[in-house]
């Protein structure tokens, strides 16, 4: 069964990997790629399957489709009724119907040819250029026959780790509708992303290509557009794709939607999964390429190195006969999407076959009339209510500033209620209110326009604590008689934080969260202490500390992918207003979260040894303000490994931590300090460590590296360097032993 020759293929998508360890060096990535072809290594039966279907797309292709047309064309066009499905939090991703117009608009310029780029084709290429003759028209009629703008808006966290799974919850029937579905981070499945990485788009080819049935598992509800939202339009959100200053110009949108009618990148070759050595380029082993005759082969995806585009006809990258340099400036390459402004003829036949084939419900008479599009006037419909605040954590006393976010058409009258606040309702569309009591509370708004009405509760929504506290640092919590609901537990979704019977550093208990499996990659999971007030403590700094057990996940390698570690991130901030704001005070990822080595099962930590001391310095001059401080432990999983945190401690750092301090057994001290240019810390080290020495501003920064290497057991004079060059001030010395660390005050006079 080694009769290969094959084929091409693949993918959905587009991903990118923002580099920003080398500055402006960024560039976009086909990740995804290894996706498919991973499908292939593992059922290579895939590509039987693929050649039977692309043999009969090509028959089906060579014949004349205009007899098929039987379905309405309006002016000339086929019409296509899409809805935009907007899955967010409330924030940027929650982009502006402006902004959904505009991508609209921008893609209708492009399967039109309209767009004024044209003119920077090759000139070889200009004639190849298609006009595809498609309109794509928001619906006006939803699946039940209501009214609709064609913008759907969901809030849900998982905007932050969407995937197949989201296109599943929210799809309206994909044979009446193209859906999009605009998100905040794309998170494969299954898949650990490389740190910086960024997937711009997902997007299957129509269900009855084999390649999607392997991707998808033949769910025929996992179908649309997966895209992020800084990829659609090319304003609000779009001006900055992945926070850098790139506008993509909506071309990831229209690169997707050329997946969502079948084409594929023009630089495919799915046999590079099965012969590792093959080349991009067609072989007589692999000779199908994208199956599109009239786009020159291309050896490896078109990546930028800089914002600029290549110029085109430079490059060549496969020696075909005749030999044509690369269409790097094909939508289906993988240039910047300003670089991009062709669709061929060869790929307007593929897409003419999707259109006849699999989609071709949507553009029927009778689906535009059911989805309202067979006129594009503008309707106005009732709207649909929703509604965010600020915050939901304040103190008692505070005001919280509310906002209408309702959506499908615009609201006119507005009816709030606010158990627990003053006033308790409000008939302005952005009221700001005041709790006064401490407690949990609901909140009700109800929306009108002349077409109708709506309203939207969000039950435990406003959460009000009291301002003062019995708790007092010193502190430390062992978890050994507390109860989970001492604290407060956020979880986006999947293992929630608990407090584990039988593994603690001290004691038996401890805070854990399982995270090796049941909890999705990019989710975040918190916990939030009880409030304590810390201006009991004696005057100076205080240290916070806690000890924590983390393994990484160790995956090993396939025939595409090398092993891989994957890690998680521990972040802990602190609030002094019941929550409201937080200030970022530890960061923790990578192996600098690793308390003992990756382990390809599930981490439970065995003996002490297994666990760490982590901690931060509150300056002297924040502690006199801290007296209702809450601590709040985030973990952003990334797919890894589990974590146990226990004894959470707040002391103070007295008069001797200051210059001397004992971190993992190990003695450490700093003198003279005040400092001066003799300045040196003294290390008594009874085992070997990496250490790394660092002195840090206030905020954390660093402002010298002073020492970064591998000791081993005896007593050190290490040199303070550069202390005349800082300026006069207080910073910290960072001393770390292995994956411990603590923090000696330095002060420059
Ligand atoms: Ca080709
Ligand atoms: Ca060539
Ligand atoms: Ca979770
Ligand atoms: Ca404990
Ligand atoms: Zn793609």
């Amino acid at each position: 069964m080694k009769k290969v020759f094959i084929l091409s293929l693949i993918v959905i998508s587009c991903a990118f990997v923002l580099n920003s360890q080398t500055n402006n060096n960024i560039y976009l990535y086909p990740a995804d790629e290894m996706l498919l072809r991973q499908k292939v290594v593992e059922n290579p039966n895939l590509i039987l399957e693929y050649m039977i279907y692309e043999d009969n797309l090509k028959a089906l292709s060579n014949k004349d489709f205009t007899m098929l047309k039987t379905d309405t064309l309006i002016n000339g066009k086929r019409v296509i009724p899409v809805v935009f499905h907007i899955i967010h939090t409330y924030g940027v991703d929650n982009i502006s119907k402006d902004q959904v117009l505009d991508a609209l608009e921008k893609l209708n310029i492009d399967f039109n040819k309209q767009n004024s780029d044209t003119a920077d084709t090759y000139y070889l290429f200009k004639s190849r250029a298609a006009n595809c003759n498609i309109e794509f028209r928001l619906a006006h009629i939803d699946p039940n026959g209501n009214c609709t703008d064609g913008i759907v808006r969901h809030y849900s966290p998982e905007t932050n780790y969407a995937y197949f799974n989201t296109m599943k919850k929210y799809v309206w029937d994909p044979t009446k509708y193209m859906n999009i579905f605009v998100v905040n981070f794309i998170y494969p499945e299954g898949m650990a992303l490389p740190d910086g990485a960024v997937i711009g788009g997902m997007s299957p080819f129509p269900p009855d290509n084999p390649l999607s049935q392997a991707l998808t598992g033949g769910d025929t509800d996992v179908d649309g557009i997966l895209i992020r939202h800084d990829c659609i339009g090319t304003i609000g959100s779009a001006e900055n794709f992945g926070n850098y200053p790139i506008n993509m110009a909506n071309r990831n949108f229209t690169h997707e939607v050329g997946h969502y009618f079948n084409l594929y990148h023009t630089f495919q070759n799915l046999m590079l999964g099965l012969i590792p050595a093959t080349s991009g380029c067609p072989t007589f082993l692999a000779p199908n390429g994208d199956e599109v005759d009239d786009t020159p082969p291309v050896d490896v995806a078109t990546q930028n190195t800089s914002l600029n585009c290549f110029t085109p006809g430079s490059r060549n990258t496969c020696a075909e006969t005749p030999d044509e340099p690369d269409m790097i400036e094909n939508y289906m390459d993988y240039q910047w999407g300003y670089c991009n402004n062709i669709f061929t003829i060869g790929q307007y036949q593929r897409i003419d076959g999707a259109l006849n084939g699999y989609r071709r419900n949507l553009w029927s008479a009778e689906n535009l009339h059911a989805t309202g599009v067979i006129e594009d006037n503008p309707v106005e419909c009732a709207p649909i209510a929703d509604f965010f605040s600020t915050t939901q954590y304040v103190c008692a006393g505070t005001e919280v500033n509310f906002y209408n976010s309702s959506y499908n058409g615009t609201a006119t009258t507005f009816n709030w209620t606010f158990t627990g606040g003053m006033p308790a309702s409000s008939t302005i569309e952005n009221p700001t209110i005041t709790y006064n009591t401490p407690g949990t509370y609901a909140v009700t708004l109800e929306v009108s326009n002349a077409q109708g009405t709506s309203n939207i509760t969000k039950t435990n929504y406003i959460h009000v604590y009291s301002t003062t506290t019995n708790n007092t640092a010193p502190m430390s919590e062992s978890f050994e008689t507390s109860s989970i609901n001492d604290f407060i537990v956020i979880n986006d979704t999947g293992s929630v934080w608990q407090i584990s019977n039988g593994i603690g550093y001290s004691g038996s208990k401890s805070m854990y969260l399982q995270n090796f499996s049941g909890n999705n990659a990019g989710s975040l999971d918190e916990f939030i202490t009880p409030a304590y007030d810390l201006t009991d403590l004696p005057s100076g700094s205080a240290k916070v500390s806690f000890k924590v057990a983390y393994a990484g996940k160790y995956v090993a390698g396939t025939i595409l992918t090398p092993a891989d570690t994957i890690y998680d991130k521990l972040t802990v901030y602190t609030s002094n207003n019941c929550g409201e704001t937080w200030q970022n005070r530890l960061v923790k990822s990578g192996e600098d979260l690793a308390t003992t080595s990756p382990l390809e099962i599930e981490f439970n930590p065995s003996s002490t040894d297994q666990w760490a001391e982590f901690s931060f310095i509150i300056p002297a001059g924040l502690v006199t303000n801290m007296d209702n401080m809450r601590l709040k432990f985030s973990f952003y999983s990334n797919g890894g490994n589990n974590i146990y945190i226990d004894d959470i401690n707040i002391a103070s750092l007295s008069g001797s931590d200051i210059n001397s301090q004992t971190l993992a057994g190990n003695e450490i001290k700093l003198y003279p300090n005040p400092a001066n240019s003799d300045t040196k810390l003294y290390l008594e080290l009874n085992n070997s460590y990496n250490v790394s020495i660092q002195i840090i501003d206030l905020n954390g920064r660093l402002v010298n590296d002073v020492f970064n290497n591998k000791m081993s057991v005896g007593s050190y004079n290490i040199d303070i360097n550069n202390v005349d060059n800082l300026a006069t001030g207080i910073y910290y010395v960072k001393v770390r032993l292995d994956n411990n660390e603590t923090f000696l005050p330095l002060v420059k006079q």
